[in-house]
């Protein structure tokens, strides 16, 4: 009988981290955060004594991970040797000519789906049949439908869908339309591919990326556990899932609005204002600037000055405009060399590199007194 089952997936392992902030070392401590998470997974589905785990596709990073790294995640699920593990792959990890599912030997236990069409697995001893459809290409316009119309549930099983894809109308990643796969009346659906994990309550589920992956992927990440009750007077079962987080560190974009009244220290404060110390040096910061700012101050070094008040940080002053009123200056100087110089960098079509051109210049013409 079916008591607990875990649902997750999207781990992405093998991952190359690469980020704007320089040096190998965030690539190499988020690779280190990946296993973690996966170490804790094993850990709570030995801990929470779940018959059960499902793996939504994703599980690896593309099929040219390392073996070694195929390796270590065998010998994980092989060490649950309570638990019947179901994988399907998904669009990172399909099962084609170099799929990272043959390189390696899989333990008894797990049972890895290999088709594009739904088959299923029946474990008879948790009276649970589990429907799968794997990836075997890395793109589908289209779902399996006829595949999925001739599945016929046993009602007095416990039945769970496993899909990797988009619920969507128009998707190159498997559209799901969820109408259709809620109808048939699984007791558990269980989605992979969206990393942001959510739960509706007819029971289908996004389990989410245990971990964040980029700046794209806010919040807490973690896996889902559902608990299984058999109703036997009206010959049904009653799931109740709960989201169990993983810690981690997470990835925070925050914007600051700058005025021309701030300087330089002011911006800096700003900046390191925005979260406790515990948090700016746990998290993955990157700080957007809007607003206008007064033309003496140059944001170059804004990055390198903040970067050890954050774990990591990334700035992007894009958005900040200096505080010059262009048009009048032009208009002020229309009959000397300044006024044409400016005109003329004004034609720049790169909107950043104009904006840089004409701060740099007029920074220099108030350097040298020709401007004030
Ligand atoms: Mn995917």
């Amino acid at each position: 009988m079916l008591t607990t089952f875990i649902h997750t997936g999207d781990f992405h392992l093998g991952r190359p981290f690469t980020f704007l902030q320089q040096g190998n070392y965030y690539g190499k401590n988020k690779r280190k955060e990946l296993w973690k998470a996966f170490d804790e997974m094993i850990a709570t589905v030995k801990a929470t004594e779940a018959p059960l785990l499902l793996i939504a596709g994703d599980l690896f990073d593309s099929v040219d991970v390392l073996t070694m790294d195929i390796k270590r995640v065998a010998e994980g699920l092989a060490s649950l040797d309570q638990t019947w593990v179901v994988i399907i792959t998904g669009n990172h990890d399909y099962h084609g000519t170099s799929s990272p599912y043959k390189k390696v030997e899989w333990s008894g236990n797990v049972h890895i789906f290999k088709e594009d069409v739904f088959r299923s697995v029946y474990i008879k001893e948790l009276n649970t049949e589990i429907y799968g459809m794997s990836w075997v290409k890395n793109e589908y316009r289209a779902f399996p439908e006829r595949s999925f119309n001739s599945i016929k549930l046993n009602d007095t099983r416990y039945n769970i869908l496993m899909v990797h894809g988009e619920v969507t109308n128009q998707s190159l990643y498997l559209p799901i339309d969820l109408k259709l796969i809620e109808k048939k009346g699984f007791n558990y659906i269980a989605l992979g591919h969206i990393h942001k994990p959510g739960l509706t309550p007819g029971g289908v589920a996004y389990c989410g990326s245990p971990v964040p992956l980029n700046f794209g992927e806010s919040g807490e990440r973690g896996f889902i556990i559902s608990e299984v009750k058999t109703d036997y007077e009206n010959q049904a079962y009653l799931t109740a899932s709960g989201f169990h987080p993983i810690a981690s560190r997470q990835y925070q974009t925050i914007e600051i609005a700058i005025t021309p009244e701030d300087s330089y220290p002011d911006i800096l404060a700003k900046a390191i204002g925005c979260d406790s110390q515990a948090n700016r040096q746990q998290h993955y910061y990157r700080i957007r600037f809007s607003g206008y700012v007064n033309p003496e101050i140059q944001m170059d070094w804004i990055n390198d000055d903040l970067e050890e008040a954050f774990y990591y940080i990334e700035t992007d002053t894009a958005g900040l405009e200096p505080d010059i009123d262009l048009e009048l200056l032009i208009r002020e100087n229309k009959n000397n060399p300044i006024g044409q110089i400016l005109s003329e960098l004004e034609k720049i079509t790169e909107p950043e590199v104009r904006k840089k051109a004409i701060v740099y210049c007029i920074e220099a013409m108030i350097g040298e007194g020709v401007l004030e």
